[in-house]
């Protein structure tokens, strides 16, 4: 079968939830991809940061094929011999009491909402049902109806309702809208450190700081979604080390089991996390063996390869070079490590095309609202790799690209 047969297939049996590029893939090896017509592609986007690791790392095909040979599922019902040990490296590395192991970024970020409501009424005395979270302007922090339900974008919510009372919003980056807006219910502050779906939006230098400190004085959970920002993807382990914080709640998600098998977490003290009962929560595949075997090697090669160290210096390295990109087309060129982004102007009619006319070099990005590409290859890229994305960006926002879409400028 060609690319145009996968497509129509898809296309006949598949809901239409997404646009991908019309690139069907069909092997993948560190930072590069195969179709199914043999031609190579730089992955730029690893999964959405899922694959900080790259493709088929051998160590954690390795780590999987083993425990699947072992033991792949025990339900919570019963023990097994992989969580507690993923439990404790992953609190030890990262510093928290405890963890709530589940599967998807969004099981994680439901859990972390169940968890600060829980606390809120338990320890910190709000009335029963009246726990109220703030959330930012432009946050993405998966797609069940309840988060959805207090995503700022119409496009995620439209049709979806009724949706979760007790959310509130607050412009992303100012920390005085967020002391405004807390209340003696409110539970949790909910944020990204690195907004990554609104286009790569780096808050203003001290941000976190104020945030932890008014989380504190107001007795709120700083609650921070590091599922695409954590594990060495902005340089740090978890980006709120870039400003020396540590929040209450930490999730995360995607690179944990390093884009081989879905494992998410929730991370906090025992003060917040302590308070689950059994029977509280739960998820059939939450904690499994498998995942949990994959996640533990993924975090050895994050800590053995120096994924941190390579994000921060090569990212820091990139963003100089792109910003020095004389394109008329480039506003602004946004990020930290290996998480980029290129918002583009106006007149440049939108970032399709010129991930297109990448795809069409073997580079594949992803624009995100419409105006960002976004860059965010494996943290295992070498530099000479890095050096020909560079090369094949450069001469894309250079090219003399198509005109403008006429439908872009109103
Ligand atoms: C899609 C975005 C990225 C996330 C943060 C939780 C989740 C995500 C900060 C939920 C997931 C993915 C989901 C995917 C596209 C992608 C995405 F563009 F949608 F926002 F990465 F930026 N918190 N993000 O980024 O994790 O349940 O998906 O495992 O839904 O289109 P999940």
């Amino acid at each position: 079968m060609k690319t145009a047969d996968y497509i129509a297939l898809e296309e006949r049996y598949n809901a239409h939830n997404y646009l991908p590029l019309d690139v069907v893939l069909t092997r993948g090896e560190g930072v590069w991809v195969w179709d199914v017509e043999g031609r190579r592609y730089l992955d730029c986007l690893s999964a959405y940061s899922a694959l900080n690791q790259g493709h088929n790392h051998p160590r954690l095909v390795a780590a999987l094929t083993r425990q699947a040979q072992r033991l792949s599922l025990t339900s919570r019902a019963f023990r097994n011999d992989q969580l507690p040990l993923l439990a404790r490296e992953l609190c030890e590395l990262l510093g928290y009491d405890m963890m709530l192991p589940m599967n998807t970024g969004a099981e994680a970020v439901e859990t972390a909402i169940k968890a600060a409501r829980k606390w809120g009424y338990t320890v910190k005395g709000v009335p029963d049902g009246q726990a109220e979270i703030i959330a930012c302007t432009g946050n993405f922090h998966g797609r069940t109806t309840t988060i959805v339900g207090f995503s700022s974008e119409e496009a995620y919510r439209a049709g979806f309702g009724p949706f979760t009372p007790g959310f509130r919003l607050v412009p992303y980056g100012d920390a005085e809208a967020l002391e405004h807006a807390i209340t003696p219910n409110t539970v949790g502050f909910l944020f990204e450190p690195i907004q990554g779906e609104a286009g790569v939006v780096v808050p203003p230098e001290g941000y976190l700081r104020k945030v932890r400190e008014v989380c504190s004085r107001h007795r709120v959970l700083m609650i921070a979604d590091e599922i695409q920002t954590g594990l060495g993807r902005t340089g740090r382990l978890l980006a709120c080390e870039h400003e020396g914080v540590r929040a209450d709640m930490v999730t995360l998600g995607k690179a944990l089991a390093g884009g081989m098998y879905p494992v998410s977490a929730v991370l906090a003290s025992r003060e917040a996390l302590g308070l689950f009962r059994p029977g509280d929560h739960g998820s059939t595949f939450g904690g499994n063996p498998l995942g949990c075997a994959v996640a533990r090697e993924a975090l050895r090669v994050i800590v053995e390869e120096h994924l941190c160290e390579r994000a921060a210096e090569l990212g820091e390295y990139v963003l100089g070079r792109l910003r020095a990109i004389p394109s008329p087309w480039i506003a602004e060129c946004r990020g930290k490590g290996l998480l980029i982004g290129i918002q583009l102007t106006p007149e440049a009619g939108g970032a399709r095309r010129f991930c297109e006319a990448l795809k069409a070099r073997g580079v594949l990005a992803k624009e995100t609202h419409g105006t960002v590409i976004r860059l965010a290859p494996p943290l295992i890229i070498s530099r000479d790799d890095l050096e020909w994305m560079i090369e094949q960006v450069t001469e894309v926002l250079m090219a003399e690209v198509p005109q403008p879409n006429r439908a872009a400028r109103r």
